[in-house]
């Protein structure tokens, strides 16, 4: 079920530095049904390490995806500002990427269809592969062809030979969950048109350090990329990187741009000048992961002993969010229900559920108007502006929020 990564994903090398151990957790995304509330979910060690000379970290343990992704809670379209961020980044590629009506697009890792509902939309023709079954029922439910599988050079063959090759292929936080990204480039070198695009987003390693946002580190998050780890990846590659832009998405990511070689290369000036800024960030150096996690310990205890003595003062305190990286910082702080009566989020299939071993119910948003809290600790903190706009009766009520990342904080 687990097998220990002790070469690096990019180089290959095996002198890598392990710097912090999150402990034995259960996966982020596996929430306890009413069902299941007293069996014991499996938990696997969490930890990462990193490849200085790639600047490049990534899980120790890789956990058999099919217990990760074949029944996944997450919905990108429960995340308003996620579906705003689609809308918005179809309307760029379609102009970048020169897309006219019928042009192919094939998103992986498409979730519920979210982003190939926004090509449709524009007269695109959109295939969505996910290896989550409920997931791909949904979306085929809901008119978007979605091939329930992992993306494998198999499936691109497929692909190709039903719908011809693809003007597009996108990957909105999938590329950092892919143990095998050898066999990864190879599928989208395979549906690739020779004028095609690959787009992927993912969290960036370097805001990751800069925003002490260590609850990213969970079983699905295998890599973490620097701009130099990918310029790396893409070097060995029959693809090659055209650009690396940084987005605010998921408290900053990376927006990536590939061809396959001999494509345009306007931007590489860009690249070469990112490089060159991203040395500022010491990602070649120990001791920047040696701070993160005393930074990661600080956090944890600030949070503890925050929520210990608001429970002692008999505050009603709740969560907002119960995203994957909430479930981390849950665990990792070992937090209970004792500390956090419940955690609203905006996720149907996520009410009726609790967080894995902590036990905190995850009920509707309605249920947050009908018992105000004095304190709530917003573990969505990517979405903080939102969810403190929708939730603003908790402030007219006196309440406050905590926001855990990157320092623990009252407003
Ligand atoms: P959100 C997901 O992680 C999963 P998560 C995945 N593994 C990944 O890589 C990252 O994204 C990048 C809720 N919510 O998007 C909805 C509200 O309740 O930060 C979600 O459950 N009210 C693919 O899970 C959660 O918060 C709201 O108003 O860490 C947000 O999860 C809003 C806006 C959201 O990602």
């Amino acid at each position: 079920m687990v097998t220990i990564k002790d070469t690096c994903r990019i180089c290959g090398q095996s002198n890598l530095y392990d710097f912090f151990d999150l402990g034995s957790m259960p996966p982020a995304n596996t929430l306890i049904s009413q069902h299941t509330f007293n069996m014991k979910e499996p938990e696997f060690p969490l930890a990462v390490t990193v490849c200085l000379p790639c600047g490049f970290m990534q899980l120790k343990h890789v956990v058999n995806p099919n217990i990760l992704f074949r029944y996944y809670q997450y919905m990108s379209s429960a995340s308003s500002p996620y579906v705003d961020h689609f809308r918005k980044l179809t309307g760029l590629l379609i102009k970048e990427c020169s897309l006219v009506k019928g042009s192919l697009v094939i998103d992986i890792g498409s979730n519920d269809g979210s982003l190939l509902k926004a090509f449709i939309k524009c007269d695109m023709k959109a295939i969505g592969i996910d290896p989550a079954q409920n997931l791909a029922r949904q979306a085929n439910m809901d008119g978007i062809e979605t091939i329930c599988n992992y993306f494998t050079p198999q499936v691109a063959k497929s692909i190709v030979i039903k719908d011809g090759p693809a003007k597009l292929v996108t990957a909105t936080n999938v590329f950092a969950h892919v143990d095998n990204l050898k066999n990864l480039i190879e599928a989208i070198d395979i549906v690739l048109d020779s004028d095609g695009t690959f787009v992927a987003q993912f969290s960036y390693l370097g805001d990751i350090i800069l925003s002490n946002a260590f609850d990213t580190i969970y079983h699905e998050h295998l890599s973490y990329f620097s701009i130099e780890s990918l310029t790396r990846l893409f070097a060995k590659s029959p693809l090659e990187l055209i650009s690396a832009e940084k987005i605010p998405i998921h408290g900053g990511s990376l927006r990536i741009l590939v061809k396959k070689r001999g494509g345009r290369k306007n931007l590489a000036t860009k690249l070469s000048s990112q490089l060159t800024e991203e040395k500022a960030l010491r990602l070649h150096e120990k001791e920047t992961y040696r701070q993160f996690a005393i930074r990661a310990q600080a956090v944890k205890k600030k949070l503890i002993n925050l929520l210990v003595s608001l429970a002692k003062d008999k505050k009603f305190v709740v969560g907002l969010g119960a995203p994957a990286k909430g479930i981390t910082l849950i665990n990792f702080a070992k937090l209970t229900d004792n500390y956090i009566r419940f955690i609203v989020d905006s996720t149907p299939a996520k009410h009726s559920h609790f967080t894995p071993r902590s036990r905190i119910p995850i009920v509707p948003e309605r249920v947050l108007r009908e018992s105000p809290p004095d304190y709530a600790v917003i573990f969505a903190w990517n979405f903080a502006e939102e969810i403190m706009r929708k939730t603003n009766f908790i402030k007219k009520n006196g309440g406050k929020y905590i926001i855990p990342i990157p320092n623990v904080k009252i407003i």
